[in-house]
C-alpha cells in the first residue's frame, strides 16, 4: 500500500470519480460557453448547447483544442475569468514566435499544488523531508509546481531552480536533502558528478521525481543505482496546469491521472476517434476543475496507453504509461521544446533553401543539437573564414527563435542526402522512447 496525500480521493471508487467528472464537466462546459468566445463559437456550430453536456458520456460531443488555438488565441483569447482574479501566468518552455500562456486563480494555484503533492506523498514525502527542487524556476511550471507541492506536504523545501551543479551538491550535503525533483537528464548528470566527486556517501536522498521530458527504464535504473534513491515519473503540460497532470505511484508502472481534475481521453490521431483504455494514441486532457484557463479535450500531441487495471499502491485512478512518441514532430531538448518548423523558419529567413538535417544526441546525460544546413550555389564558398562568419550568424539566429544553442555545420550543396519519400529532418539519437 502506499502513503497518499488525499486518501479518500486519491483511493474514491471508480463510480465516484465518474460521478465527481460529470458533475464537474457539466458546470465547466457552461463556464466556458459563457466566457470563452471560441468555445462558445464552436460549439454554436456544432450545434451543441451546454445543456447537451449531461455527463462525460457526453465528453465527445465537445469540441477538440489544439495548440494552434492556443497560439491564435495568445494571449487572453481563451481567458475564462477576468485578470482581477488571477494571480499568475506560466509558459510552455518552447520559445516559439507566439508562446502559450497560462493563466491562474489561486484556486487553480490551490488545487495544482495539491495535484504535485500527491505526487510528493507517492514518493514517500512528509514533512520531516528536505525537498529539493533544481526544476527551472520562473515562467516554467517545473519549480513553482513542485515548490508549491512540496509547501502542501509541509516538506523544508529548498527552492534551487536549475543549474550551478557545485552549489546543488553543496547544498544536497550540507542540507540534507531527501527528495530530488529535476529532470532525468539532470538528475543522471548530478549522479554522475556526485560520484566524481566522491561524495555519494555525503547523500541524504531518497527519492527523486523526474519529468517534463521523455526518460527510458534504463535511465531510471541507472540513476536508481547511481543515487540510491527511488526514481518516479511525473508527467504533465503548462496548458493543463504543470507536472502533477499524472505521477507514479510505488509500484513504478505507469502513472496515476489526476481524475478528479482531469478528464484523459486517447483517441486516434488521424481521425479523432476515441479508443478505448488499452489503445494506443494520442492523449486528450480536458480540465474540470481550472477556473482561470480550462481547457475542452486539449490535444496534447503525446502518445500514450490508458490503463484501469487495479494497481497495487491503492489507487484507482486511470493510470497512463511513459509517452511512447509525439503525434508531431517537437523535440524536447535540454528541456526546452523545439519545432523542428521554427529551425526552417530561421534557415529559410537567412536564404538558405530548406535542405537541413537536424541531429540531436545526448552525451554525458545532456543534449547537444546540431543542425547541417545545405549552402546554396550562390554562397558556396572556398573560405573557411567566410563560411565560419555565415555559420556563426546562424548559430545567432538560431539561438534567439530557440532559446537555445545549436552547433550549426554548413555542408556543400547537394550532400545532404535526399529521401524518396519524406524528407528526414530530424535524426534523433538519444532512443528516448520505448514502445
Ligand atoms: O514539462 C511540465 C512538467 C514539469 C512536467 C516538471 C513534469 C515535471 P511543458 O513545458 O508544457 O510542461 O511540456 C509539456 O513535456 O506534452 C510532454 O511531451 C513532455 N513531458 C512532460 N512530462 C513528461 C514525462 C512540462 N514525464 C510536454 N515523460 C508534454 C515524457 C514528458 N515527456
Amino acid at each position: 500500500m502506499g502513503n497518499y496525500f488525499q486518501p479518500e480521493i486519491e483511493t474514491a471508487s471508480q463510480e465516484q470519480i465518474k460521478e465527481w467528472q460529470s458533475e464537474r464537466l457539466v458546470k465547466q462546459v457552461k463556464h466556458v460557453y459563457d466566457n470563452v468566445a471560441m468555445y462558445r463559437e464552436r460549439m454554436d456550430e456544432m450545434g451543441v448547447k451546454p445543456e447537451d453536456i449531461k455527463g462525460v458520456e457526453d465528453l465527445h460531443k465537445l469540441p477538440f483544442t489544439t495548440k494552434d488555438d492556443l497560439r491564435e488565441q495568445y494571449p487572453y483569447g481563451l481567458l475564462a475569468k477576468p485578470l482581477s482574479e488571477c494571480v499568475r501566468i506560466q509558459s510552455t518552455s518552447g520559445t516559439t514566435g507566439r508562446r502559450v500562456v497560462a493563466f491562474y486563480t489561486q484556486h487553480d494555484i490551490d488545487l495544482w499544488d495539491e495535484c504535485c503533492a500527491r505526487a510528493i506523498v507517492a514518493a514517500g514525502g512528509t514533512n520531516e523531508d528536505v525537498v529539493h527542487v533544481c526544476y527551472g524556476y520562473g515562467l516554467f511550471t517545473g519549480g513553482p509546481g513542485l515548490n508549491g507541492g512540496s509547501h502542501k506536504v509541509g516538506s523544508l523545501t529548498l527552492p534551487m531552480s536549475s543549474g550551478n551543479t557545485e552549489r546543488q551538491i553543496q547544498f544536497m550535503t550540507d542540507l540534507g536533502s531527501t527528495i530530488l525533483c529535476c529532470t532525468p537528464s539532470y538528475a543522471a548528470y548530478l549522479a554522475e558528478s556526485i560520484h566524481e566527486r566522491g561524495v555519494k556517501d555525503k547523500i541524504k536522498l531518497k527519492a527523486g521525481i523526474f519529468g517534463a521530458e521523455a526518460w527510458t527504464e534504463e535511465m531510471r535504473h541507472d540513476i536508481e543505482e547511481k543515487l540510491g534513491i527511488k526514481a518516479y515519473d511525473i508527467y504533465g503540460l503548462t496548458e493543463i496546469s504543470g507536472p502533477g497532470v499524472s505521477f507514479e505511484c510505488s509500484e513504478q508502472t505507469g502513472m496515476h491521472v489526476n481524475e478528479d481534475h482531469f478528464i484523459a481521453e486517447v483517441i486516434n490521431p488521424k481521425t479523432g476517434e476515441v479508443l478505448p483504455d488499452g489503445e494506443k494514441g494520442e492523449l486528450v486532457f480536458t480540465s474540470i476543475t481550472k477556473e482561470a484557463f480550462p481547457l475542452l479535450r486539449y490535444r496534447t500531441r503525446d502518445i500514450c496507453i490508458l490503463s484501469r487495471k487495479k494497481c497495487s499502491c491503492g489507487r484507482t485512478h486511470v493510470k497512463m504509461t511513459k509517452p511512447l512518441g509525439r503525434s508531431d514532430d517537437m523535440l524536447i531538448v535540454k528541456g526546452v521544446n523545439v519545432f523542428p518548423s521554427q529551425i526552417e523558419t530561421v534557415l529559410l529567413n537567412k536564404g538558405y533553401a530548406a535542405n537541413y538535417q537536424i541531429i540531436v544526441t545526448r552525451v554525458n546525460n545532456s543534449d547537444n543539437l546540431e543542425v547541417q544546413v545545405e549552402m546554396t550555389p550562390e554562397m558556396f564558398s572556398d573560405s573557411v573564414a567566410e563560411i565560419e562568419k555565415n555559420e556563426k550568424e546562424l548559430v545567432g539566429a538560431l539561438k534567439a527563435m530557440l532559446g537555445i544553442y545549436a552547433d550549426v555545420k554548413l555542408v556543400a550543396p547537394k550532400s545532404i542526402t535526399r529521401s524518396e519519400g519524406k524528407a528526414v529532418r530530424v535524426i534523433d539519437k538519444r532512443n528516448l522512447y520505448q514502445s
